[in-house]
């Protein structure tokens, strides 16, 4: 029996509830997302979330943002001869031509058309889905790359900048209570032990003054769409596009695709960075960006998987610190657990990073 609040929402997106069949999907750590299946001919399936209003708590920039991104990737989809519906997210309309529903009481919630059969991996399946993975996130940026910035507003502020995420941190660490710091000791030095390598790329890109673009800013591996032949279709999870540099989203998708684990893998001993994962990811990403990337974006791209997995290892050590208020959690010390799984990868990728440094550079 569909609850009274789903046939509230689905009443409200014009739909029919007695018809709908609603199931959970997805494994993001944010919103909670649904597949609505209508159950008949010509009443295809269609993807429900309900938005997170602690990571999000300004619904109308949150949607206004989404309306304008998934209309430019729409518009330049529909240019460059494909179709809309099936290549990137397309927001249902609910009532009164907006594209959100709810209040405080029954929370906020929007709808997507579902692509039907499509794929997500939480890693790369071999280098060929590396590399499509690399294509596909630079053909995105290069989707958004006639976009003006200023239709964006800045959703999430600082959302990835590394000093901003570590002055969080040595707050959190401040205030946590003694049993949470107690158990975090290990990590917290290993912050510390990291710090300087994972922010080099940083201060090289403002160094060299690298080009800001709009980029996805959440390309875990799993927001990428893939069809039946393992061809990446689009990218999804649109929430966090805001301007920042193209090696953002290399070096989220890197810390996902390129190991031997999950993001959360509890021994240690089994984590590890592919090398040759990251070679054909970085092969696929230039090969895609070759219309806009420049030589410094691409010459500092060893940095990126640091960066990112060092700034997630920080992000969740935080959250355990406040006490699991961001993430979903599905055990007490998952956010530990995550911790140090991104930390220990940190710490894999430093090993490698000459060697991911001679292949940039072997490829020029
Ligand atoms: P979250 O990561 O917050 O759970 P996502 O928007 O990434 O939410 O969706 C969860 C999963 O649902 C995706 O990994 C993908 O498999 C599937 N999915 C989401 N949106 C679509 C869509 N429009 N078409 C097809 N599948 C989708
Ligand atoms: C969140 O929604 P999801 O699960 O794709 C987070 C990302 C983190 C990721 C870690 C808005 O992404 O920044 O990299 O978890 N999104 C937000 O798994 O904070
Ligand atoms: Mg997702």
């Amino acid at each position: 029996m569909m609850s009274g609040l789903f046939f509230e929402i689905l009443n409200a997106f014009g739909l029919a509830p007695e018809r709908c069949r609603i199931k959970p999907i997805g494994s993001g750590h944010i919103h909670d997302t649904y597949l609505v299946d209508q159950c008949g001919e010509g009443h295809p399936p269609l993807i429900l979330q309900r938005i997170n209003t602690y990571v999000f708590p300004d619904v109308v920039v949150l949607m206004s943002n989404m309306e304008r991104v998934t209309a430019h990737v729409a518009f330049k989809n529909r240019k460059e001869g494909r179709d809309p519906a099936t290549s990137g997210l397309v927001l249902v309309e609910a009532t009164e031509g907006k594209s959100w529903v709810g209040n405080e009481e029954i929370g906020y919630w929007r709808m997507f058309w579902f692509i039907e059969n499509q794929h997500s991996y939480e890693r790369a399946e071999g280098n060929d889905m590396a590399f499509e993975g690399g294509r596909a996130i630079a053909r995105f940026q290069h989707l958004l790359s006639d976009m003006d910035p200023s239709l964006v507003s800045e959703v999430i502020p600082h959302f990835h900048d590394l000093r901003f995420r570590l002055e969080n941190f040595m707050i959190s660490r401040e205030k946590a209570s003694k049993e949470r710091s107690g158990a975090a000791r290990a990590l917290i030095e290993m912050v510390e032990q990291y710090s300087d390598e994972a922010l080099h790329i940083l201060s090289e890109s403002e160094k060299l003054g690298l080009p800001g673009r709009l980029v996805h800013n959440d390309t875990k591996f799993n927001n990428i769409l893939f069809n039946s032949e393992k061809k990446a279709t689009c990218l999804i999870d649109l929430d966090t596009v805001m301007p920042g540099y193209s090696w953002f989203d290399v070096g989220d998708a890197l810390r996902t695709c390129a190991t031997s684990s999950s993001e959360d893998e509890e021994d240690v001993r089994k984590i590890d960075f592919n090398l040759e994962t990251f070679k054909a990811f970085a092969h696929g990403f230039i090969s895609g960006g070759s219309a806009f990337l420049t030589a410094d974006e691409i010459s500092l791209l060893p940095g990126a998987p640091v960066y990112f997995s060092y700034m997630q290892g920080v992000r969740f050590l935080t959250d355990y610190l406040e006490g699991d208020v961001y993430y979903k959690t599905a055990f007490p010390g998952h956010n530990l657990q995550r911790a140090r799984a991104q930390l220990t990868l940190t710490g894999k990728m430093l090993e490698k990073k000459s060697q991911m440094h001679d292949f940039i550079m072997s490829l020029k």
